[in-house]
């Protein structure tokens, strides 16, 4: 069955790269419609020589961008600014997931839902700013769904 790896291969959203930082599999995630509040994901990676780091992040579509992180805190989830920003090691990769590491959106000015998109510029200390295109999909990397189509 080597062949059904093809289509989720295709199914991913392209990576885009700017010196030797590429960008794979970003997605938005809005909690709720109407919600004023959202974040993205996606798996930064490191081709270059160097260390670099996320320090920045804007959007048209929301009066704030964040770093934001979860820490667990007498046993409960919460999350926090991250004012260092990302490290991203060189040759390696940092994913920004649920439950860890995202990019938060405050103050949407719009309704997103799912196939929405937007564009995002990522600032890195060395590489300098890339701007990747977000969709929406609120269905996806439901934590603990299980069921199956
Ligand atoms: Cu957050």
């Amino acid at each position: 069955m080597r062949l059904m790896l093809a289509p989720l291969f295709i199914a991913l959203a392209s990576p885009v790269f700017a010196d030797g930082i590429a960008i794979d599999d970003a997605y938005g995630r809005v909690a709720r419609p109407g919600a004023p509040t959202g974040a993205v994901f996606m798996t930064i990676q490191n081709d270059t020589q160097q260390d670099d780091r996320l320090i920045g992040v804007e959007s048209p579509i929301a009066k704030r961008v964040e770093l934001h992180t979860h820490i667990e805190e007498d046993g409960i989830m919460k999350m926090r600014k991250v004012e260092e920003g990302f490290l991203v090691m060189s040759g390696g990769t940092r994913e920004l997931a649920r439950g860890g590491d995202h990019v938060m959106l405050m103050g949407l000015g719009e309704n997103l839902t799912t196939g929405d998109s937007f564009p995002l510029t990522l600032i890195f200390e060395d590489a300098g700013e890339l701007t990747i295109t977000v969709t929406v999909d609120n269905e996806r990397g439901q934590v603990g769904n299980t069921q199956s189509d």
